[in-house]
């Protein structure tokens, strides 16, 4: 009688010590004034779930919800699911939507000064990239963001663009005459091939695939990753190194929902952005490689850009490159120019 007695009293300390042990957990929780409720993050991206850039939102998922502990949830879309990159960036305004990470090209239309990024032939590598944006330069621009109830916590990578048609081989600029293409919604982009001779059309990356297939457009312009990805070589016949335009993607957060956050998970989030960031840059980097020798084994004919043919291009785009510095403002673009030639000593 007196051994069950005290066994009982033994599994009622156990059931209480373990009851006391989740009083902490959930004491834990609560640091930093957070009242324990679960946030939810809807994470949404245009490219689809096989592209790095999604890869690299699991890896966000994954950062943010450990070191949380779970009090921050992150539900991730693809392929457009939630929208284009316009329409996610303006549900992040609203905040019905918590992250988006859309190229630099469309937040130009939130704040136009986004443009020099875009500007033709600006960067000459990624590793270049990486110094400006991750610096000082890169940081004034995202800062902008604010006043547009947007908060940008990293910039991850697109890439370097490159063309693709089905009328012909793109080896000059002359090739371009007349050809129907798809750009992102970017005025810069849009004068730019206006000014090589295109026929250029802006268009959501979402409905890009069958517009190819129908013939509305002859074809395109992204990063080898991407038009590997999306199978655009199932709709396309020629792609040429063009490496036009360096295409960084901007992680960019709800301002109010960033608000809403504790300290300490604001600190979470933003690292966990930098830190899928250095992911998302290292696997775009390998896809990118071994994407053309796949798009050349799946059939497309491969055209090598010289270097003489590339300076025609940039100087047939240059009238489209002082337009838009005096737009932006001649001071800003020649800090960004600076801090180019500064990453390169
Ligand atoms: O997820 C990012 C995409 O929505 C988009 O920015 C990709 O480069 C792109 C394009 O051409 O639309």
């Amino acid at each position: 009688m007196k051994k069950t007695l005290s066994l009982v009293m033994v599994a009622f300390m156990v059931l209480f010590l373990a009851a006391c042990g989740g009083e902490d957990k959930a004491n834990d929780n609560a640091e930093g004034g957070d009242s324990g409720e679960v946030k939810k993050i809807r994470a949404g991206i245009g490219l689809n779930d096989a592209h790095p850039q999604y890869q690299s939102l699991l890896e966000f998922k994954k950062i943010v919800e450990e070191k949380t502990n779970g009090q921050i949830v992150v539900e991730t879309y693809h392929s457009s699911q939630l929208g284009d990159d316009r329409t996610m960036t303006e549900a992040l305004q609203l905040g019905s939507q918590e992250v988006t990470i859309p190229s630099t090209a469309p937040i130009a239309n939130f704040v136009p000064e986004f443009s020099v990024f875009d500007f033709p032939f600006l960067f000459p590598s990624e590793e270049v990239a990486d110094k400006v944006l991750d610096g000082e330069v890169g940081q004034k621009f995202l800062d902008m963001l604010e006043d547009q109830n947007l908060v940008g916590l990293a910039y991850w990578e697109n890439g370097f663009r490159d063309v693709t048609n089905s009328v012909r081989p793109i080896a000059t600029a002359a090739d371009f005459k007349g050809l129907k293409l798809r750009t992102m919604e970017n005025e810069v982009h849009l004068e730019a091939f206006k000014a090589l001779g295109a026929n250029p059309t802006p268009m959501a990356l979402g409905e890009l695939f069958t517009a190819m297939q129908q013939g509305t457009v002859d074809g395109q312009e992204n990063p080898y990753a991407t038009i590997n990805l999306q199978k655009f070589n199932e709709v396309q016949e020629h792609v040429s190194n063009t490496h036009h335009i360096y295409s960084p993607f901007v992680f960019l957060m709800s301002k109010s929902f960033y608000d809403g956050l504790t300290e300490e998970q604001q600190q979470i989030v933003k690292e966990a952005a930098v830190e899928a960031g250095k992911h998302n840059r290292e696997l775009n980097r390998e896809t990118n490689e071994k994407s053309l020798a796949e798009l050349q084994e799946a059939g497309m004919t491969y055209t090598e850009i010289t270097p003489e043919a590339r300076e025609e291009m940039k100087e047939l785009v240059q009238p489209v490159l002082d337009k838009y510095t005096k737009e932006i403002g001649e001071d800003l673009v020649q800090e960004v120019y600076d801090a180019i030639e500064a990453a390169q000593k």
